[in-house]
């Protein structure tokens, strides 16, 4: 097989082709010649994807690339500006494997072309017995937009933290950077908050459809938290207010206009509750919150929500939301919430997330803001495929594989430009959404085109060419046990 053969999703900016190959053995070894301690980390992930399906013992050693024949070498050097800090070059010759970049980044983002250059059936959780060949030549790639995100909405239906775990795997693979996390909302509150208790007591026992619901404690929280930063993936956790609070409202009497604690609620619907905007617990409520949370996320970001606020009225909307901008701020973080938040005032740096409201993008960006891309007609992964699609909604759009991957985002709204848009997200609402079978299938494929938008630059990507290869990776989603949509169009 050729280079140009084998099927890597994002499609690299560049590829080269030698017409060899290399062949992975019990004696190859991955060696880093810098004495980092995460290069050498990055060399241990990259043997843990190696060891299952091959059955060798791949190590990490330090060394020259120079010494030995038959070894993966992983280095930080000093590429051109244009590969960022994601960016890598990867040499495949006959005797040996060269994995450069600017940082581990880029190593742990290249180590994932490594594997798809690789057979199918290194996905296998158990040895197979089979030779390892990779085709020779040279891959040069960088990403498009920095900001490649998926969002997951654990409050609707809680997911375990193994759940979230495989899921932070399978983005890894197709080298997105960000899970947000939708931590709290009408249902349910999922993220232990030691000062406010009740919190996870009351709020987090419920979820839609009367299940029993769950949350994560601040160490499995870490825990979670840890294990995406081992695949260079940010953790942006949500706390959505001042509407979608609900659960806040049902533990906590204090946070009512009328002190009375509402009821648990599991149904479905959006835009009912809001947190009192007047009352100054509410602030040292949010406060409590932002603080024990900011100080167990590493990450630059906490998303503050600030959707669908139906019953706060705007004035206090606007008060509300520029109050708790300052609070996160205070707490050394930045500020990122759904497109309404724009009709407050912006502090710099704050970032908007398009879903719905193409004005309210438009008004972040004239108050100086950057703009996150979630069109929900395009990149709503709890949208139904078509009208026979069992579970999921369809309020946006029904969304095939040919809809979710064909648009651009500097082009999908007029008015916001590439320079505009830090990069894109994929949110998977989970009011229908209830087993990690569910959340794969309404991810698969179509996070593969979005992770490819956020990828690789529009003109090289077109819809023919990206069908074609999909349908040569469902073997490769099948070895991964991932329950994928089987459209027909791949099988046409
Ligand atoms: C709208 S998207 C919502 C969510 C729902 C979702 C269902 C957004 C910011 N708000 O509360 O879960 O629709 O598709």
């Amino acid at each position: 097989m050729k280079l140009s053969e084998a099927v890597l999703f994002p499609k690299p900016v560049s590829l080269i082709e030698t017409n060899s190959s290399f062949q992975l053995t019990d004696q190859t070894k991955i060696l880093v010649s810098n004495d980092s301690k995460v290069l050498f980390k990055a060399g241990n992930y990259l043997a843990s994807l190696l060891n299952p399906a091959t059955g060798f013992n791949l190590k990490t050693e330090i060394g020259s690339e120079k010494e030995v024949t038959n070894n993966i070498h992983l280095k930080i050097s000093n590429l051109d500006t244009k590969f960022g800090d994601e960016g890598y070059k990867l040499r495949i010759d006959e005797d040996k494997i060269s994995l450069e970049a600017n940082s581990v980044k880029g190593i742990i983002r290249g180590i994932q072309t490594i594997r798809q250059v690789l057979p199918n059936e290194i996905e296998a959780s158990n040895k197979i017995e089979q030779s390892w060949y990779m085709a020779t030549g040279e891959i040069q790639d960088y990403p498009d937009y920095k900001y490649r995100g998926a969002m997951l909405d654990v409050a609707r239906h809680f997911f375990s933290v193994d759940d979230v775990k495989r899921y932070i795997d399978l983005l890894a693979a197709y080298k997105l950077n960000v899970l947000h996390l939708h931590l709290s909302d009408d249902q349910g509150w999922r993220i232990e908050i030691k000062s406010w208790p009740n919190l996870t007591a009351i709020g987090g026992s419920a979820e839609v459809g009367g299940g029993e619901g769950g949350f994560y404690t601040q160490e499995q929280y870490k825990d979670i938290v840890e294990y995406a930063s081992d695949r260079y993936i940010t953790i942006i956790p949500e706390i959505d207010m001042p509407g979608h609070t609900n659960a806040a409202l049902a533990s906590y009497p204090e946070l009512n206009c009328d002190g009375k604690a509402t009821q648990l609620y599991t149904g479905i619907k959006v835009g009912f509750s809001t947190l009192c905007t007047d009352k100054e617990i509410t602030y040292k409520f949010i406060d409590d919150v932002i603080g024990e949370l900011s100080a167990i996320t590493p990450g630059e970001y906490i998303h503050i929500g600030g959707d669908e606020s139906h019953v706060t009225e705007m004035e206090d909307y606007i008060y509300f939301i520029n109050r708790v901008q300052k609070i996160v701020l205070a707490h050394n973080k930045k500020v990122i919430g759904w497109d309404e938040i724009a009709h407050a005032d912006l502090e710099e740096n704050t970032v908007v997330q398009f879903w719905a409201k193409k004005e309210n993008a438009l008004k972040g960006i004239t108050k100086n803001a950057k703009v996150i891309m979630s069109p929900a007609t395009k990149v709503y992964l709890d949208m139904k495929y078509d009208s026979l699609t069992k579970i999921g909604l369809s309020w946006a759009a029904t969304i095939e594989l040919d809809s979710a991957y064909s648009w651009t985002p500097e082009t999908f709204v007029e008015g916001i430009t590439k320079k505009d848009i830090l990069g894109i997200e994929s949110p998977l609402w989970s009011e229908t959404i209830e087993t990690m079978d569910d959340i794969e299938y309404m991810t698969f494929p179509r996070i593969i085109g979005h992770s490819e938008i956020g990828w690789t630059p529009a003109e090289n990507r077109n819809w023919e060419d990206y069908i074609t290869r999909l349908k040569k990776h469902r073997e490769r989603l099948e070895i991964m046990d991932i329950n994928y949509y089987n459209s027909n169009l791949l099988l046409e």
